[in-house]
């Protein structure tokens, strides 16, 4: 049975009067089980909600019918999206004799299956929609201007608290939706504007001329923002390097389409070292790459060398690979597409094979053409990608000359390494620790049988000007390359990595932050598999250390601080908890670096997301980059705001 049919099987036969409510069991299953339908109920499932929403007005403006989207945190966290569409249909269903505007809010599934016209191709991660939203909102409301008329209906955690009702007269069309997410199944309902902002703005390039309006009246002091890019990816590839040194002006713009399916392209190249692909499937981002990403890599080698060839820029058997051809590129891919199937870890990896074979052709044909027509251009991505494959076997050599040395000294790893006693990398963990002081408490500190500790020292290289020869040696990276056991850039290999759990443990300062950003940009440039893979940590050392009599409890934000110390008050009615910021790891004895940072029962861990690593690699940059205006812009902006630079 289709999971449709049974969904509208399992409604509940009668009508909801005020006293008599109940979940549908559709949505009771989505309550029992959000992580199955927004991913979890952390922060990320949290703004999941709001981009659910969202993908329904962007379909009405990928159907041609809106031009205007406003997203608003309210007071309270409140939500609220206004689009200018066509409005949800009100009219009554045939197969369920209800509403079309309350079978979108209260069955599965139920989104953009209806009306025909258009299809849908934009989506969340896991597709699901308005009824998910619904069944995890405190309540929700939702108004449809259409036809002259305002329509109103209300929920409370799934439930209709009032049925589809008029509520007076307009001139406009378009939706409007408000909801506050359910605190009891959220960890946290503070929404974050930054990270609201930043997908908006990502989706205002993918959908070119759409304008989005995201705003934060939270504070008395609104903060709002309007995105529109009439030239769309060309623009995200703009906006990409705006704090990078573009080779030649032009961006190079490629798209095409086959049986319904699309594809566009957007790409140009900097004087920088490293790659920045950012691939999308129907609106979502692919971070794990997949046959669009594929496609337009093998066309772009294929295409660079045989026009290489052509113009005698390449001699005899000189061949570029495919990290040559894409040193110092920033590339946008999108593709559109009826039945985008997504694989791989996170479910973020596009996996149909007919993509693939749709961007190799066009890229193939008309960058063939473009490079023809821009010769001058055409010279410049050349003489990058040779230049590149010339520091690739300059590479290759230092590589083999750092192991002959480890071979003949036969102390193949690093001497500040702290080695742990198992030897199976599923069960160790790699603590890589600042400095000199907090590196002595982690060896005094950690479980010997399963942590190994790692003290970096020395000045850190600028891996923004760097390429792979350089970071061999250099006297920070280089222990950790050979701790790690697994490679950088090209020759990463997974096997070979000795430890699972790989931690950055740095304090909560400026300092803290910065050694975070700059490992953090390390791994995203050379070990980009270890991110994706999920092997990246960084250690959260309590900020706050509360204690009375002998007991000592820690937090680590200001949140957890006011919840213990109510509890330690409460254990026997009054007395006073001494509260006191915590010291930084290098003041800390072994014993309570152990107890609040290392010890695997009570430390907190944040696992590095690509999304965290992609922001340290733009703060890096920026920070680190060529370009004096957009660091002091920054710098500027983030001393006004006061803001920290961490993820
Ligand atoms: F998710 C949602 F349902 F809550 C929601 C939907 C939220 C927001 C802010 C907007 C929307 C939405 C839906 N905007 N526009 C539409 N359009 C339709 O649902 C629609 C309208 C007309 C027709 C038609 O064939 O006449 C078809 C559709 C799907």
């Amino acid at each position: 049975m289709s999971e449709e049919l049974e969904n509208s099987m399992n409604l509940v036969e009668h009508e909801y009067g005020a006293s008599e409510i109940q979940v549908l069991e559709g949505l009771e299953a989505v309550r029992k089980r959000p992580g199955m339908y927004i991913g979890s109920t952390s922060a990320s499932g949290l703004h999941h909600l709001v981009y659910e929403i969202v993908d329904n007005a962007i379909d009405e403006a990928l159907a041609g019918y809106c031009s205007d989207i406003s997203v608003s945190i309210l007071k309270d966290n409140i939500i609220r999206v206004v689009d200018n569409g066509r409005g949800i249909p009100v009219d009554i269903q045939q197969q369920t004799g209800k509403p079309a505007l309350e079978v979108v809010f209260t069955i599965l599934h139920a989104g953009g299956k209806f009306g025909g016209g258009g299809y849908k191709v934009s989506g969340g991660l896991h597709g699901v929609g308005a009824s998910v939203v619904n069944a995890l909102s405190e309540w929700l409301e939702v108004q449809v201007h259409k036809d002259g008329i305002i329509y109103e209906m209300k929920f409370s955690r799934g439930n209709i608290t009032q049925p589809l009702t008029e509520i007076g007269p307009t001139d406009q069309s378009g939706t409007v939706v408000l909801f506050k997410p359910d605190s009891t199944i959220f960890e946290d309902t503070v929404y974050d504007y930054d990270t609201i902002h930043t997908r908006m703005r990502e989706q205002a390039f993918l959908n070119a001329g759409l304008r989005i309006v995201t705003t934060d009246e939270r504070e008395n002091e609104e903060q709002s923002d309007t995105m529109r890019y009439e030239g769309g990816i060309k623009e995200f590839v703009t906006y990409l390097n705006k704090s990078k040194t573009p080779l030649y002006d032009e961006i190079i713009y490629i798209a095409g389409e086959k049986n319904d399916a699309m594809a566009e392209i957007a790409f140009q190249y900097s004087n920088g070292y490293n790659e920045l692909i950012l691939s999308f499937a129907n609106n979502i981002h692919t971070p794990e790459g997949g046959m669009h990403e594929e496609g337009f890599k093998r066309a772009l080698t294929t295409v660079l060398n045989s026009y290489g060839k052509r113009m005698n820029l390449l001699k005899g058997d000189d061949k570029l690979t495919g990290e040559d051809c894409r040193e110092g590129l920033s590339c946008i891919i999108s593709v559109k597409l009826l039945d985008a199937q997504f694989e791989g870890q996170t479910k973020a990896k596009l996996g149909n094979s007919e993509i693939r074979t749709l961007v190799t052709s066009i890229v193939s044909e008309k960058l063939e053409i473009f490079l023809e027509e821009h010769p001058n251009v055409g010279k410049i991505i050349l003489d990058k990608a040779i230049t590149a494959s010339h520091a690739r076997e300059a590479a290759r050599k230092a590589r083999e000359s750092v192991r002959r040395k480890n071979a003949l000294d036969g102390a193949t790893l690093p001497g500040k390494l702290a080695d742990c006693n198992e030897r199976n990398p599923a069960l160790t963990e790699l603590y890589l620790v600042e400095g000199d002081s907090a590196g002595g408490s982690a060896k005094g500190g950690r479980d010997s049988r399963f942590q190994a500790i790692l003290s970096l020292w020395g000045k850190m290289l600028n891996v923004e000007k760097a390429r792979a020869d350089k970071v061999y040696g250099n006297d920070k990276l280089n222990p950790v390359i050979v701790a790690l056991g697994a490679g950088i850039g090209d020759d990463f290999n997974l096997d070979k990595l000795r430890y699972h759990k790989v931690i950055i443990m740095a304090d909560a300062d400026v300092d803290g932050s910065h050694i975070r950003t700059l490992l953090l940009t390390f791994f995203f440039r050379f070990m980009r598999p270890l991110i994706e893979g999920g092997f990246v940590y960084a250690a959260v050392p309590p900020l706050f250390k509360l204690s009375r009599g002998k007991v000592t409890r820690y937090a680590v934000d200001s949140e957890e601080r006011d919840r213990v110390a109510a509890e330690m008050r409460g254990e026997d009615g009054k007395g006073k908890v001494e509260i006191g910021r915590n010291k930084g790891l290098g003041e800390m004895d072994p014993h309570e670096l152990w107890e609040t940072t290392m010890n695997p029962e009570t430390r907190v861990l944040k696992r590095i997301t690509m999304q965290d690593a992609v922001k340290a690699d733009e703060i890096f940059t920026l920070l680190m980059g060529e370009k004096v205006e957009p660091r002091r812009a920054y710098i500027e902006e983030n001393a006004k705001k006061a803001v920290n630079l961490d993820y």
